[in-house]
């Protein structure tokens, strides 16, 4: 090695040592442009070989380049090292604590009714069943007569049911009403769709009635299926299952009631077991009965209105009011405050957006 490859080892030695030690970007760049920049160390060398002759300025130009090169891969290194303590820091800082208690939740609350309606359909949409939906508003025919409702009938009567202007006035069949029951959303199925029919439909229904436990307007799921078997045994095992996983017993008891209704024959009302024992209801437990839902076998003519064929096809059917559900399940004993949009009753009745009920993950009981 001649005197000038060992003054270019000795520099290179001192740099790397103030490379190495620079504890931040700027210091850096300092010895870059101290050294490489235009009018750095290095730089000025470079100018200064054009004074050199033949060999000697062969070798020094050489050895100047590689000293050059590496000054600047070294510069590279520490760099790259100092991002990657940076990231190593800040990653450090930032970390994510998955033990820490959840924040207390400040976006809402599901209300009672959407969480039951929820719940329902995941369980009876677990067994096959579609929702189907229709509107608010419809005719005499398909809210009554097509359900074999008789005239005299006191759903039919003015002050237990609205009723709008329009519609056909020389035909009582086209009068307007707010729909008393979900059924007209069957009816509608069953015109428009060949069985095997399997549907459920949650939505609003409107009478004239206000109270503790009545309201003009609440919630009703009904169901409907229609197949060339279907038969009693369908309607039982459906029913019971449903009232076992909405209530979370699996015990319990289930009993039908023969009971009356003009679009289902025979018919049966459906109660659970619980006890009243001590003022209070706890369902599940207890030789008392409570009554949850109605149901049935489609009345043929309820069939031959809709052209389904009754000598074929036999269905089932039942329907159960959403807020006597909920208010039941959790507890809540007065049906007027649904509407009453108080905040603070959300907050202690409400939802977590997080519970959203399905039968895969189980429901939220
Ligand atoms: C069609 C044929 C039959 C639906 C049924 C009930 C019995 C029933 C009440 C429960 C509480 C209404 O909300 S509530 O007041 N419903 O008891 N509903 S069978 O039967 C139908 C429906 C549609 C075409």
């Amino acid at each position: 090695m001649d005197d000038i490859e060992a003054s270019h080892a000795q520099l290179l030695s001192e740099l790397s040592t103030a490379i190495d030690t620079a504890d931040n970007l700027d210091t850096l760049e300092a010895i870059r442009v101290a050294e490489l920049g235009k009018k750095g160390r290095i730089t000025g060398m470079m100018k200064e070989l054009g004074k050199l002759e033949g060999d000697a300025r062969k070798t020094a130009g050489q050895s100047l380049n590689k000293l050059k090169t590496a000054i600047a891969a070294s510069l590279e290194d520490r760099k790259d090292a100092m991002a990657g303590a940076e990231l190593n820091a800040r990653l450090m800082e930032e970390r994510v604590d998955v033990s820490l208690p959840a924040r207390p939740q400040t976006q809402g609350f599901i209300h009672p009714v959407s969480q039951t309606i929820d719940e329902v359909v995941a369980i009876l949409g677990e067994m096959g069943f579609s929702v189907a939906e229709g509107p608010d508003v419809e005719d005499d025919w398909h809210n009554f007569t097509a359900l074999n409702i008789p005239p005299d009938h006191p759903a039919r009567q003015e002050h237990d049911t609205f009723y709008l202007p329009g519609g056909n006035p020389d035909d009582p069949e086209e009068r307007h009403v707010l729909r008393t029951h979900t059924s007209p959303v069957q009816i509608r199925t069953m015109q428009n769709q060949e069985p095997p029919i399997r549907i459920i439909v949650p939505g609003r229904t409107y009478r004239c009635d206000y109270d503790a436990t009545h309201s003009p307007m609440f919630h009703q799921i009904e169901g409907l299926v229609v197949d060339k078997a279907t038969h009693m045994g369908h309607l039982k095992g459906c029913l019971i299952e449903f009232c076992r996983a909405f209530f979370g017993v699996d015990d319990l008891p289930v009993r039908f009631r023969p009971s009356y209704f003009p679009f289902t024959e025979p018919s049966a009302e459906v109660d659970i077991g619980c006890t009243r024992e001590g003022g209070g209801l706890r369902i599940g437990h207890g030789d008392d009965w409570l009554e949850i839902l109605g149901s049935g076998m489609v009345n043929p003519k309820v069939l031959e209105n809709c052209g389904i064929d009754s000598t074929i096809y036999q269905g089932f059917a039942f329907g159960l009011g959403i807020e006597r559900l909920a208010m039941l399940k959790y507890g809540i004993p007065d049906l007027r405050t649904f509407y009453e949009s108080d905040l603070r009753w959300l907050r202690h009745y409400g939802f977590s957006a997080l519970h959203t009920p399905s039968m895969v993950g189980g429901l939220e009981r």
